[in-house]
């Protein structure tokens, strides 16, 4: 299996309810390394760079009110087969259908307030880290 880093983003429900830190936790006892770790506040630009597959949808503009409702957290996770694992650990999209025991089973309300945003490929993956991290904000230790 190839270690990979994929892209978390923890959503504004998650940073609002305070549970930046349980999920984090989760990561970690997972064995993936954190690699790369920050707050920031989305905007209109990127949120339709990010989510250009549903620019057009007639949910975007709820969704991008929401994302830009409160400072999100990224996060870039490192180990073996970390895009599929970390997808794994989410749940489905639609918080209502994930089994308990994922993030979006425990925390999530729907299928918009869903706590995280993972990549859904390596490809997705390399794609969304260059998009919010340079390369001096991503860590070898
Ligand atoms: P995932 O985040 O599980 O890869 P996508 O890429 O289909 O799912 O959707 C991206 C985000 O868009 C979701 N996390 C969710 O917040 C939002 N979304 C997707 N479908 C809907 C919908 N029908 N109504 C509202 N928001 C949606």
């Amino acid at each position: 299996m190839a270690v990979e880093r994929t892209l978390i983003i923890l959503k504004p429900d998650c940073v609002k309810k305070g549970l930046v830190g349980e999920v984090l936790k989760r990561f970690e006892l997972a064995t993936l390394k954190l690699a790369g770790l920050k707050m920031k506040k989305l905007n209109k630009k990127i949120l339709e760079e990010h989510y250009a597959h549903h620019k057009d949808k007639p949910f975007f503009k709820g969704l991008a009110k929401f994302m830009k409702s409160s400072p999100v957290v990224f996060v870039v996770v490192e180990g073996e087969n970390a895009v599929a694992a970390v997808r794994d650990m989410a749940g489905p999209t639609d918080s209502k259908q994930a089994p308990k025991g994922t993030i979006r089973g425990d925390y999530g309300e729907d299928i918009q307030v869903n706590v995280i945003h993972a990549s859904d490929s390596l490809e997705t993956a390399n794609a969304e880290i260059a998009r919010f991290f340079k390369k001096s904000e991503l860590f070898d230790y």
